[in-house]
């Protein structure tokens, strides 16, 4: 296969060698990892730019080191195009991560031992929501609200009257493994109801937002985070969007509080991938996506599985294999599939009686296939594929089987062809 890296002057083989590897297990497999997407070449080109060599601490007109006018109008065109891309009044496009925005949300607005109220990582929440292992749950009084055990659905009765005990200083919305629409609204209105602040962790849906087939909570909450590399299909990183009085204590928090220089390299591809989700074309990709997600989460139903919550709005379904065969683990399911060419990662259920490691489900995404090009035929026959291999995790020579019809679907759908 020809390298994405062709002409490019280097005689280290050795670390090249291993990207043409990654390049080659990416076109020739499925990407079902639901945070995980296929960067445009514009955004791999400014991510590999001369941007990488420059220190720029501070913000534009504001910087530490001398040499930064052009990087300024990069970061500015960036901050500007993000900015009317989801109608905010500030952004911040520094973060490195979606762990380091959430962060410095924290840091801009909490002091340490402030109450916050966040989903719990086994419902569906993140690890910077709180989780003890995390230095949010370290630092803060994270008090975990979940789904229902009735209809795996946001359980707002819960945090509603969590949030009329507990009386937070924050309550963080959002999540990286719930299946359902996440309505901004009534959220505002439980923070309104005990005087808290709110904010939206956006990262899973940033791309669904953008693209109009998500509700927007830019203006609702009143802080946005979240990251540009999963559905808004950008490099790998984090943004935060704020009102403007929140400004100050935003940027503060994330240079000199948290970070050091920026990487300008990334915040030039964050400008190109934000300027690709403002057309019409991303708009038709995000609601394929969702399409996609829906026409999966069906086809693995017809198949036996269980879909948590008995289906998905958005670009992610959870997949509760306990129905398909109680023995069968989300790790040994994980690993049967890998070897098959189906890349995707385990995952707990509500309520799901084994440990993180092991677990009881399978979480999948539409984002990546849906950029390959994909669609709802696609996807029917990606179910096949996944039942055909969980149905004998073990038949080494089945999974080689499954693995040439695999290279066979991605020729078709090539990313970096
Ligand atoms: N690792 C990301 C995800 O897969 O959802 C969240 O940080």
């Amino acid at each position: 296969m020809a390298s994405i890296y062709d002409g490019v002057v280097s005689d280290d083989r050795e670390l090249f060698d291993i990207l043409d590897r990654e390049l080659e297990r990416q076109n020739t497999t499925l990407q079902l990892i639901a945070s995980e997407n296929f960067a445009s070449r514009a955004v791999l080109a400014a991510t590999g730019s001369v941007l990488t060599n420059k220190y720029s601490e501070g913000y534009p007109s504001k910087r530490y080191y001398g040499g930064n006018s052009i990087i300024d109008e990069v970061e500015d065109l960036a901050r500007r195009r993000l900015c009317d891309l989801f109608g905010a009044e500030h952004a911040n496009v520094q973060p490195h991560s979606g762990a380091n925005a959430n962060l410095a949300a924290y840091l801009s607005v909490l002091k340490p031992g402030d109450t916050v109220l966040g989903m719990r990582l086994d419902q569906g929440g993140h690890l910077t929501h709180g989780s003890p292992v995390n230095v949010s749950g370290q630092f803060y009084n994270f008090v975990s609200y979940g789904v229902t055990a009735s209809d795996e659905r946001l359980d707002l009765d819960q945090l509603a009257s969590l949030a009329a005990e507990h009386r937070p200083k924050l309550i963080v919305a959002g999540a990286t493994a719930y299946p359902r629409v996440i309505d901004p609204e009534p959220l505002r209105r439980v923070a309104d109801d005990v005087g808290a602040l709110f904010m939206f962790d956006a990262a899973h849906i940033a791309g669904l937002i953008a693209g109009g087939v998500h509700p927007n909570p830019v203006g609702i909450a009143d802080i946005v985070t979240f990251t540009t590399h999963k559905t808004l299909r950008g490099p790998r990183g984090g943004a935060i969007l704020c009102k403007k009085e929140l400004a100050p204590a935003v940027d503060k928090a994330v240079f000199p509080g948290l970070q050091g220089g920026p990487l300008e390299h990334v915040i030039a591809a964050k400008a190109v991938a934000f300027k690709e989700a403002s057309t019409p074309e991303f708009a038709r990709y995000s609601a394929q996506i969702v399409a996609n997600a829906r026409a999966l989460a069906g086809a693995l139903a017809a198949e036996g599985f269980r879909i948590v919550s008995g289906g998905t709005d958005n670009h992610l379904m959870l997949v509760d294999l306990r129905t398909f065969d109680a023995d069968l683990t989300g790790k040994v399911a994980q690993e049967a599939l890998d070897r098959s060419g189906i890349t995707l990662n385990k995952n707990t259920v509500p309520g799901d009686p084994r440990s993180p490691f092991v677990t009881s489900g399978l979480r999948i995404g539409t984002p990546a296939v849906t950029t390959a090009g994909m669609s709802e035929a696609e996807m029917a026959q990606i179910a096949t594929l996944i039942a055909t291999v969980l149905r004998s995790p073990a038949d080494e020579a089945l999974s080689g089987e499954v693995r040439e019809q695999v290279g066979i679907l991605c020729s078709k759908f090539t990313p970096y062809p």
